[in-house]
């Protein structure tokens, strides 16, 4: 059986560009997706982004910068602002995983982690050692970090990093989009864009990173981030979240529509 480690894209599950808008339909059909997973023997492991919970307050305070001495007080209530709306939309993804008969439990990364990029600080037993039948969960977060910063955005994709390396037996580490099929040869927006089925890092991309509304690293530290995992595990994989039939085709046939991170 397979051991999944899957990151719901913030894209996919809420609308990036409005303030606070969940996709209840996107996550209802990703919910059914894990639901079958599990039924079919898989363990899954999750992580989630911060979408339009997380991306924009973090612009407009600039925290990815982390502390600044001019505007340091509105700084602080936009980093408890912000992880209370992390911990709301983590709610809407296990209430509706709930309602598929799926357990979570979930790992706020601003209460186990600390500083930012892949190679954060933070102790993952408590994830690995989760209950059998229990789906463990964790987001993108503002987490603390060393002075000067005090602060700053720890995002999924490095929590996919970490995860990917460090829990024994991942088989497949899956990044389900909202935008796009996988990654394409030119952005989503264009019409000549087309999929690349299989990517290796010597590839080069024409990709975009919407610095408007993502404080992160958009498709380039997805793809740095898959690129390392694919040294550890075996198949990783971007895939159309929209599309969650799709992961259930690779599992049961080796492949699917999407594309390939291979090393
Ligand atoms: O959406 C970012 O996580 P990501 C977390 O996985 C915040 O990059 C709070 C903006």
């Amino acid at each position: 059986m397979a051991h999944i480690l899957i990151k719901f894209g913030g894209g996919l599950i809420t609308t990036k560009s409005k303030m606070k808008t969940v996709d209840r339909e996107a996550i209802s059909k990703l919910s059914r997706l894990v639901r079958e997973l599990s039924r079919l023997g898989h363990k899954v492991t999750l992580v989630h982004g911060a979408g339009s919970f997380g991306h924009l307050k973090a612009k407009e305070w600039k925290i990815a910068d982390g502390a600044l001495e001019s505007i340091i007080e509105q700084q602080k209530d936009a980093v408890i602002s912000i992880r209370e709306d992390m911990l709301e939309l983590n709610r809407e993804v296990c209430n509706s995983l709930a309602n598929h008969n799926v357990d979570t439990q979930s790992f706020p990364p601003s209460d186990w982690a600390n500083e930012v990029g892949a190679d954060f600080s933070g102790d993952l037993s408590p994830i690995l050692n989760c209950s059998e039948g229990v789906v463990p969960i964790t987001f993108g977060d503002v987490v603390d970090c060393s002075k000067p910063k005090l602060f700053g955005i720890l995002s999924g994709d490095d929590l996919m990093v970490r995860m990917g390396k460090e829990i024994p037996g991942i088989t497949h580490c899956i990044f389900l989009l909202g935008d796009t099929e996988g990654l394409l040869s030119a952005p989503p927006a264009n019409p000549n864009a087309t999929l690349i089925p299989i990517w290796n890092k010597n590839q080069q991309v024409s990709g975009e990173h919407d610095k408007t509304q993502d404080v992160t690293g958009g498709i380039f530290l997805k793809l740095e981030s898959a690129s390392i995992i694919s040294k550890i595990v075996p198949h990783v994989w971007f895939i159309d979240g929209r599309k969650p039939d799709r992961v259930l085709e690779l599992l049961t046939t080796g492949t699917t529509r999407g594309t390939q991170i291979v090393p």
